[in-house]
């Protein structure tokens, strides 16, 4: 909001309240409240995809706000997400009168608004910049999502079928993700072989592919990294050393998938 018009909004607020007979108390923390009124707000789960538009915003040096939010003891959202978003799921961010979920629709979103001059994707790398962007949540996170139901049901199942559970569910780890994930990340590797520059688009900076694809990589790195080829494990570094990178993770609080 620019400067006059914030002014305005103040004032009309601290009018509206006086009429409605409000304390003193009442009209400053309305004051500074809306101070930030209007500013993009970042609704951040711990340890979660809402790293990647905090990245994205630091980059871009757009003004924004965070909300935080811990997860369970399940490791689940809670509840108070759900009042921002029906599905409860982060990244949401807050922009004025729009509310909107999803990463890649956030990122789009962001880059759209705040980044078009600064996101500069080479004609080349058109293609795999639309791919990747989409990739990553479409193809590569749902593996590493199985991955992780695979590891959660024994762990969460009562003692007496965990046997069972680690069994079956062993077998479909060994059987499908294992095999499925080896194929995704001999792809991804061979893919920043060959891009210009290490980015997925090919370009000097990252682009909406990387601020999508950066966090699969880093869970993996973190998790499993010898799973990662050279390539992938370059790339995470290269992403890690970014002062805009360094300056999310700072605002963002503590994040298990960097390990810098
Ligand atoms: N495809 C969605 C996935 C969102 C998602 O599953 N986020 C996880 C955090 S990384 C979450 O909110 N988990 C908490 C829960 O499911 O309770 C996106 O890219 O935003």
């Amino acid at each position: 909001m620019s400067c006059r018009l914030r002014t305005a909004h103040n004032l009309h607020l601290k009018a509206s309240l006086s009429a409605r007979n409000l304390t003193f108390v009442d009209v400053y923390a309305a004051f500074i409240l809306s101070d930030t009124w209007g500013m993009l707000i970042v609704h951040h789960l711990n340890d979660s995809r809402s790293q990647r538009i905090l990245w994205l915003l630091e980059e871009l040096e757009v003004p924004y706000e965070i909300k935080r939010y811990d997860r369970t003891k399940e490791g689940r959202a809670p509840k108070e997400l759900f009042e921002v978003s029906p599905l409860g799921k982060s990244p949401v961010i807050s922009d004025g009168d729009v509310v909107l979920a999803e990463s890649g629709a956030i990122v789009e979103y962001v880059i759209g608004k705040y980044g078009k001059d600064k996101i500069i994707v080479p004609e080349s790398g058109r293609l795999d910049h639309l791919y990747f962007t989409h990739y990553a949540e479409g193809s590569l996170m749902p593996i590493l999502v199985q991955g992780m139901v695979n590891r959660m049901v024994p762990q969460q199942s009562p003692f007496f079928v965990r046997p069972f559970a680690n069994l079956i569910f062993g077998q479909l780890d060994k059987g499908f993700v294992q095999p499925e994930l080896k194929r995704h990340l001999s792809f991804i590797e061979s893919h920043l072989e060959k891009a210009n520059g290490g980015w997925f688009a090919g370009g000097s900076e990252p682009s909406a592919a990387d601020y999508m694809m950066a966090f699969p990589l880093e869970a993996l790195d973190a998790t499993d990294s010898k799973v990662l080829g050279p390539k992938c494990l370059e790339y995470v570094r290269k992403v890690h050393a970014r002062p805009a990178y360094k300056r999310a993770l700072e605002r963002g609080g503590s994040y298990a998938y960097a390990r810098l």
